[in-house]
């Protein structure tokens, strides 16, 4: 077996590659065997300059857990940030080595297997994980930290399919509004879920994390607002054929304004 023919066939194995992207991504390298014609068509380019706007626009919005009305929300939100950024950069880590490889034939080859395994295994994921993991603790007790305020005002959300029905159980009358949320801003409101068919799932993602509504179970969750604004609520657990219509409306209020919807049983 000669060194040559190893080499020639480890260089035609990595044209065969090269040629496979390049046809993916519409371009050829020099001396490509590849005719033009035979090669991809140029879409991929264009389709991802038009997917990149189409992506961004989920990152706004009334319902949008990336764009937070609430401290709970902002801090998930500021997790989610950390674990993207950490992310793109072992991405870009990952896809330097790749392309060493390819580029440079036998680059990697310097160093001994044992190393690569132990650098690649350990001593890069180790840290990162760590770092995500105190960045995880420290934003967990931030949301734990919300939980104890004693003027929290006291909502019953029940479930059914397909619907959200919220009773106020501070008011005198506990007066009900159907798929709308009346909250004041600046004040925690307890919400206690129920459910009387199937698992729902509350969930208003500019306020925070979502909580189950389960038949024969009340489950609790926390919300803050500090800014008043027209949100989006949904259920967030399969629950049949209505599911996707399960949507509710969250109104934030100054406390005054609440105050007078309450005594009115929210009476417009
Ligand atoms: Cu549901």
């Amino acid at each position: 077996m000669s060194g040559d023919g190893d080499r020639g066939r480890h260089v035609q194995l990595v044209d065969g590659l090269l040629n496979r992207i390049g046809s993916v991504f519409a371009v050829g390298h020099e001396g490509s065997p590849v005719p033009p014609e035979s090669r991809g068509r140029p879409i991929l380019f264009p389709a991802i300059v038009l997917a990149v706007p189409l992506v961004l626009s989920g990152c706004a919005g009334d319902a949008s857990a990336l764009d937070p009305a609430g401290p709970d929300a902002r801090a998930i939100a500021r997790l989610w940030w950390v674990m993207f950024y950490a992310s793109i950069v072992l991405f870009a880590l990952v896809m330097g080595l790749f392309a060493l490889v390819m580029l440079k034939p036998g680059a990697g080859a310097r160093l001994p297997e044992g190393r690569w395994i132990l650098w690649g295994g350990l001593w890069m994921p180790v840290p990162v994980l760590m770092a995500l993991l105190v960045v995880s603790l420290v934003q967990g007790e931030h949301l734990l930290a919300r939980e104890g305020s004693g003027d929290a005002l006291r909502v019953e959300a029940h479930a059914r399919q397909w619907q959200w029905e919220f009773r106020y159980l501070d008011a005198e009358n506990r007066p009900v509004t159907v798929d709308v949320l009346h909250m004041p801003v600046d004040r925690p409101v307890e919400v206690v879920t129920t459910s009387e068919d199937v698992i729902h799932s509350l969930w208003v993602p500019v306020l925070g994390g979502k909580i189950d509504a389960v038949p024969g179970h009340r489950n609790r969750v926390r919300l803050l607002a500090d800014k008043t604004g027209n949100f989006g609520g949904l259920c967030a657990e399969y629950c049949g054929t209505g599911h996707t219509n399960m949507r509710f409306r969250v109104l934030v209020h100054e406390p005054e304004a609440f105050r007078a919807l309450l005594e009115r049983g929210f009476v417009e």
